[in-house]
């Protein structure tokens, strides 16, 4: 990866090299912290901005209320870290990553003292799929592991111990040879990637999943969105496995994995095996919405 100059912890910048926790934090051993995943693009006019960034910072703070975790900062000292983050390390265009976590104090599973840190990264990070994958499409495989169940993990925090979940779908899944996961939810229905939303169109008509079992991607939002102004038909319903087989198109959406189509899920060729013409008309939206080429949704870019 990538290295920048400067990481903000707990209030001010520190060198990369410096910004180290102690080998007894709390969120080490247990996984609990809460995270956040931001992009920020630099538009055709060579200006910066951070995509949603307040509605990413508010989610923050929605997984901390799930997990109980007290925030030492506001929202609006986070977004001010995020900016500074950004600026002191002249990026243009990066991946950044908040988080919130327990640090050292007591041991154990009933955490009193410990302090909450909170740092913001950032680093160049290019396509999470591959430029061929953004491009072509990937080929995903149904995960052997299932989904967390709602009331094991909270689906709607996006909470650190989560992850280990999507690593090991992940790791399956390329161990296989495919480029991605696809987790279905513990009654059996497509639920998201290791990292991501998923969308599938059938009959012209988009599918996704309700909320229900997954992370209320803000990705996932903005597509709905999107798609919605252009006049197409959005619903937000359960499906299996064996309607994704027979869709028209698939893809995933994600901070990282912005909107990366789905060529293939368990072998079989989803369409015609490229990208399909929706998929790609909410891509070009989507990114020309990045780029400040379309001005709709000029709420979504805030400069750096
Ligand atoms: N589901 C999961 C499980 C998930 O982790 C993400 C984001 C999404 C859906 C999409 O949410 P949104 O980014 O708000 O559209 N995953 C983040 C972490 C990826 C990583 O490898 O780390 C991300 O995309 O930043």
């Amino acid at each position: 990866m990538e290295k920048a100059k400067k990481i903000w912890l707990d209030g001010r910048l520190v060198n990369w090299e410096d910004a180290n926790v102690h080998i007894l934090t709390h969120a080490l051993h247990y996984g609990l912290g809460v995270f956040e995943g931001i992009r920020c693009y630099e538009g055709d006019d060579g200006k910066s901005i951070v995509f949603r960034l307040k509605e990413h910072t508010k989610r923050l703070f929605e997984s901390a209320k799930i997990v109980q975790i007290e925030m030492p900062f506001t929202e609006d000292e986070v977004n001010a870290a995020i900016i500074e983050t950004l600026q002191k390390n002249d990026l243009k265009a990066a991946y950044i990553r908040v988080i919130a976590f327990l640090g050292e104090g007591s041991m154990g599973l009933y955490p009193k003292d410990n302090r909450v840190s909170v740092a913001v990264a950032a680093w160049p990070w290019g396509a999470y799929l591959g430029e061929d994958g953004m491009e072509k499409g990937i080929r995903t495989k149904i995960s052997s592991f299932a989904r967390h169940h709602i009331n094991a993990a909270m689906t709607k925090a996006k909470v650190c111990g989560s992850y280990v979940n999507s690593i090991l779908a992940k790791r399956e899944a390329v161990k296989g040879g495919y480029d991605e996961a696809i987790l279905l939810d513990t009654d059996g229905y497509v639920s998201e990637g290791s990292g991501e939303n998923i969308f599938m169109v059938r009959n012209g008509i988009i599918k996704t999943t309700p909320i229900t079992t997954v992370l209320d991607g803000i990705t996932r939002d903005a597509v709905i969105k999107i798609a919605r102004a252009a006049g197409l038909e959005v619903v937000e319903a359960r499906f299996t496995r064996d309607e994704l087989y027979i869709a028209d198109e698939a893809f995933f959406t994600g901070t990282a994995a912005e909107i990366t189509p789905i060529r293939e899920v368990d072998d079989r060729v989803i369409g015609t095996g490229k990208p399909g013409p929706i998929t790609k008309q909410i891509q070009k939206t989507y990114f020309d919405i990045i780029c400040g080429r379309n001005n709709d949704y000029n709420s979504w870019r805030y400069p750096v």
